[in-house]
């Protein structure tokens, strides 16, 4: 039987409620396929702050890399600011393991009703797909007279042609394989931003250029979130940068019914490093604990990672287990308008998976 090596990091509030549920998921549709997943938990995040002064030991990456993947569930604490959180803990293991193609899935299933009027299940079928290594998250600048009166902050964001090139032509090939309305939306802001995001522009028409067969659209990131909301069901495959793609995806989120359903892969898609996977929420402490966070995001997550492994079938297996409890509409948390706990709804995801 194959054996596949899975990190955990559950991390904070919620993350340590979903990332359990998620496993026993992933436990049940591996079984079913005849594959072991070996997980090795890592007790990383705010709790590991608090004791030693970092989010993850030194020697983390190292821990991390021979593994075939990486579960995550959340990051975040009211107590530590998010820049900590999110610098000593996300960003670095998406940079190290060069996850450069952020995937963020948005199908609004049959059952599940969106805050937009007019869209029914099946309608709103989107991917973000983010640059997630350099632009505006590369974590180049710093402070002169900090903390004094006339402290001065300079960040500078990263745009090369090789990282944006590999995340536009990873936007096309997606564009082929889905072959929904094989469409790339590029999302910029080049008429204010005049030398990173007109590089973008004029990258994005070569890489173009060698996928005839797809169509493309060039929106201005404040024109695409007015369009999210007014024609959601026209978009495809839309790709931006790392702030661009992080907004955006939120947007897309909600507007298929919940943060509780946003899935997401952190990509290494040349296989050199694992990947990684993980909800698009956040920790969420105002409802950490209660037992009532929605799981679905994480499983869909995992199920994503299952499809990494090529493990295509059980993947498949899991998202319809998902859509069927969906469509059922019977369990479901409270972010989608039920009252059932977050085991409950993966109580009733296992039991579709037969
Ligand atoms: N699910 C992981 C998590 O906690 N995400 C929260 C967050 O702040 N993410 C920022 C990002 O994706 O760049």
């Amino acid at each position: 039987m194959r054996t596949f090596t899975i990190a955990v990091i559950a991390g904070d509030g919620v993350g340590t409620e979903v990332i359990p549920q998620s496993k026993r998921v992933l436990e049940k549709a591996a079984r079913k396929h005849q594959v072991n997943l070996s997980f090795q938990d890592f007790d990383w995040g705010a709790e590991h702050y608090f004791r030693w002064g970092r989010m993850m030991p030194a020697g983390a990456i190292d821990l991390l890399q021979p593994c075939d993947a990486i579960l995550l569930g959340a990051v975040g604490h009211p107590d530590i600011p998010d820049h900590t959180t999110l610098n000593g803990l996300l960003l670095p293991i998406r940079r190290t393991f060069d996850q450069y193609a952020n995937v963020r899935p948005a199908y609004l299933y049959p059952g599940v009703q969106s805050p937009l009027a007019k869209a029914k299940g099946g309608e709103i079928d989107l991917v973000v797909v983010r640059e997630n290594t350099e632009g505006e998250y590369a974590q180049v600048g710093g402070f002169v007279y900090q903390l004094q009166p006339e402290e001065v902050a300079i960040q500078t964001s990263v745009f090369t042609r090789r990282g944006v090139e590999r995340i536009v032509r990873f936007a096309f090939e997606l564009a082929v394989k889905r072959n929904k309305k094989r469409r790339v939306t590029s999302i910029t802001k080049s008429n204010a931003q005049g030398f990173s995001m007109v590089l973008w522009d004029r990258t994005f028409q070569d890489v173009a250029a060698k996928f005839p067969q797809v169509e493309t659209e060039s929106l201005l990131v404040d024109a695409a979130a007015m369009n999210f909301i007014r024609r959601p069901e026209s978009f495809d495959v839309v790709v931006g940068s790392n702030l661009f793609g992080d907004i955006l995806s939120d947007i897309s989120a909600i507007i298929i019914g919940s943060m509780g359903l946003a899935a997401s892969a952190n990509l290494d898609p040349l296989r050199r490093f694992p990947s990684m996977f993980e909800p698009v929420h956040g920790s969420a402490p105002d409802i950490a604990g209660k037992g009532v966070v929605n799981p679905l995001a994480t499983i869909l997550s995992a199920a994503m990672m299952l499809d990494h492994l090529q493990m295509d079938q059980a993947a498949r297996d899991v998202e319809s287990a998902v859509a069927a409890v969906l469509a059922e509409g019977k369990v479901r948390t409270p972010d989608l308008g039920g009252s059932s706990s977050t085991e409950e709804v993966t109580d009733a995801v296992l039991e579709k998976l037969g």
